[in-house]
């Protein structure tokens, strides 16, 4: 089994800690999360394509998209590798979350290790917003926090 983590680092107040964990190539990937500090309701939640913080969660670049396809949903067909959807934030300003993919794996040459995750501001409309952005980012807003995806023990 493959282990990894990111530790979310933000300039607005929000914290958390993402795990993911894989069994084997081929396997799916389960990550489960517990961030603080959102307001309450539903927020993009992506794997970008950079584990580069050097200017914040701008630099982490677009969604991770080794497949050259359009922004979507993670049941969709056609959507980003990274496209996890949204997390749903309570009344507390607290979200925890198990999710399961198989396009977002830790082994083999898509591997996930040294990009970064990113919770956004607003809801992703999973493509299907009608806005200029919906097919590239889901309209997500900005980008709240982040972390780099790095090898746990
Ligand atoms: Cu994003
Ligand atoms: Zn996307």
């Amino acid at each position: 089994m493959v282990k990894a983590v990111a530790v979310l680092n933000s300039s607005e107040g929000v914290s958390g800690t993402i795990f993911f964990t894989q069994e084997a190539e081929g396997a799916p990937t389960t990550v489960t999360g517990d961030i603080s500090g959102l307001k309450p309701g539903p927020h993009g939640f992506h794997v970008h394509a950079l584990g580069d913080t050097t200017n914040g969660c701008m630099s982490t670049g677009p969604h991770y998209n080794p497949h050259g396809k359009e922004h979507g949903a993670p049941d969709d067909e056609i959507r980003h590798a990274g496209d996890l959807g949204n997390v749903t934030v309570g009344e507390d300003g607290t979200a925890k979350f198990t999710i399961v993919d198989k396009q977002i794996p830790l082994i083999g040459a898509q591997s996930i290790i040294g990009r970064a995750v990113v919770v956004h501001a607003d809801a992703d409309d999973l493509g299907k917003g009608g806005h200029e952005l919906s097919k590239s980012t889901g309209n997500a807003g900005g980008r709240v926090a982040c972390g780099i995806i790095g090898l746990q023990g």
